[in-house]
């Protein structure tokens, strides 16, 4: 029997749902609320939670680790180490997170009443080796923790401890590498092993497999891969790493993650990877993925805009609001609004953003095309904004006073591209990406990233134009996307204000 999920409502809905660098969604849903959990890495805080009624607008309403007793990496962690592929679930009236940090802690599970938070601090699972940690408990109360590879361990989620030895699972399509990011479901009279194959490249794919109980036997789908974008040229690319939802309809969605590559030959995706959503129906006890595309079919029930993120931060409250990451850690003493009100104050801890333990906050940049403005007084230090992949990719402008450089790091080389003398006083730094609008060459980037600065009556004074395809994935490597923020590089700095304006999905 066929159940079809796909509303006829005529109504469209933008994917990503979640867009920027947002990877390995894991949702669940509480009453008429889903809840969402991303990947961090070397950010912090760590784990972006989000809340949506409709599954489509997401409104970000914390991070689950948010202190130092839930995450402490070292201040060298390599950036895309850190905390890897969470699992959210609601359990017996409480929120479940499962989670990696692959740089200090391995896997640590946390509990909250209210998924905005306070979590809990870490229980360690010391016994669970893996990444990718997935959390199903069956009928008799077991809690079963699966990984990637796949094999699964039996824990007691409230200890840590493991019960027992580990059994190896179905671990995907013979041959297809990365068997990873298992999701357990029961679903049913089956118990159901959804992971993903072939790497977080350009082969990813989402298989799955069912049987009679949490550890199988797994027949796998006859149909696997049942969502794969490898080998087309889909503007959606490497799809994978998915999640599995029921709405209270009774109709089925899966989360999963996608990039957006531009430019020519072989395709650069510079935001990262992002979340989408699609529909699934079920045929004779199998999912079956509905078309993923940029612009969708809206679910059948009314769409529930929620409070998007705020484009411009007068910095006015005590706290940063939820979407402001720095590196590693934050300690208050190097990060404020309190020592002047109504500005961010940035102590210099590092040299300058080729450091791991540089003082730095920004947020994610989620559209291709977009603006971001802050007006900094540099009077008795030097620091600026930046387009950051990691230590060695980014894309700075520094102010000092008198005096502002743009800097560019890729790889091994580093340049002062441009510098101008400024008049004393505050200064509004400048950063804009553009997508490269005709592909009639091959070797076309995705986009340009232009730096400069404004003159007081506002008009932009560019002072370069640099190739956006040396801040992507695709040459930098690794599992995050771009960050625009501001930092600190010597003294202290000052920043009114900062406006991140979308020009462009
Ligand atoms: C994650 C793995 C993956 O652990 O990438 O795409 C890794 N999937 O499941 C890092 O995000």
């Amino acid at each position: 029997m066929r159940v079809s999920s796909v509303p006829e409502t005529g109504q469209t809905i933008s994917n990503p749902v979640i867009p920027g660098f947002h990877p390995d969604p894991s949702i669940c849903r509480a009453g008429d609320d889903y809840y969402l959990a991303c990947s961090s890495f070397e950010y912090f805080p760590g784990v972006p939670l989000f809340h949506s009624r409709d599954l489509v607008h997401w409104t970000q309403i914390g991070n689950a680790l948010d202190r130092p007793s839930q995450l402490r990496l070292p201040p060298d962690a390599p950036s895309s180490g850190g905390l890897y592929a969470p699992t959210l679930r609601h359990h017996d009236g409480r929120f479940w997170l499962i989670v990696t940090n692959v740089s200090s802690g391995g896997n640590l599970l946390f509990t909250a009443t209210d998924p905005a938070g306070p979590w809990s601090d870490p229980v360690r699972l010391p016994g669970v080796h893996g990444i990718d940690p997935d959390l199903a408990w069956d009928d008799d109360g077991n809690c079963w923790c699966t990984v990637a590879g796949v094999s699964q361990f039996r824990i007691d989620p409230h200890t840590g401890e493991t019960l027992g030895e580990p059994r190896r699972l179905w671990s995907g399509t013979p041959g297809a590498k990365a068997p990873e990011a298992p999701h357990l479901y029961r679903i049913g009279d089956y118990w159901y092993l959804l992971i993903a194959e072939g790497g977080t490249e350009r082969c990813h794919g989402v298989s799955i497999a069912r049987g009679r109980t949490p550890h199988g036997p797994f027949e796998p789908c006859p149909a696997n891969p049942i969502l794969t974008h490898r080998g087309t040229d889909h503007p959606i690319q490497n799809t994978g790493h998915a999640d599995l939802v029921q709405a209270p309809d009774g109709s089925w969605w899966m989360v999963l993650l996608g990039v957006r590559p531009g430019g020519g030959t072989p395709g650069w995706h510079v935001l990262g990877r992002e979340t989408f959503l699609v529909p699934v129906d079920w045929v004779d006890g199998w999912p079956v993925v509905g078309e993923l595309s940029l612009v969708m079919p809206a679910p059948a029930w009314p769409l529930q805009p929620g409070a998007a993120a705020p484009g411009r931060d007068d910095f006015d409250l005590s706290e940063l609001a939820p979407y402001w990451i720095s590196l590693r850690h934050r300690p208050e003493e190097d990060c404020t609004t309190k020592e002047r009100p109504g500005w961010l104050t940035l102590h210099a801890r590092g040299g300058s953003l080729d450091d791991t333990d540089v003082t730095f906050v920004g947020r994610r940049q989620q559209h291709h095309a977009c603006r971001v403005r802050s007006l900094i007084d540099p009077a008795h230090g030097r620091g600026g904004l930046a387009v950051r992949l990691d230590e060695q990719h980014h894309y700075d402008i520094e102010a000092a006073p008198g005096e502002v450089r743009v800097r560019a790091r890729i790889g091994p080389l580093d340049s002062v591209v441009a510098s101008r003398p400024t008049p004393a006083g505050p200064v509004v730094l400048r950063i804009e990406t553009a997508p490269v609008p005709t592909l009639n060459d091959a070797r076309t980037g995705p986009d340009t990233v232009s730096v400069g600065i404004e003159e007081p009556d506002g008009a932009y004074v560019e002072l370069a134009s640099l190739d956006g395809r040396y801040l992507s994935t695709e040459v930098a490597g690794g599992f995050t996307g771009r960050v625009i923020g501001m930092f600190a590089s010597a003294g202290s700095v000052h920043f009114d204000w900062y406006d991140y304006q979308p020009l462009q999905r």
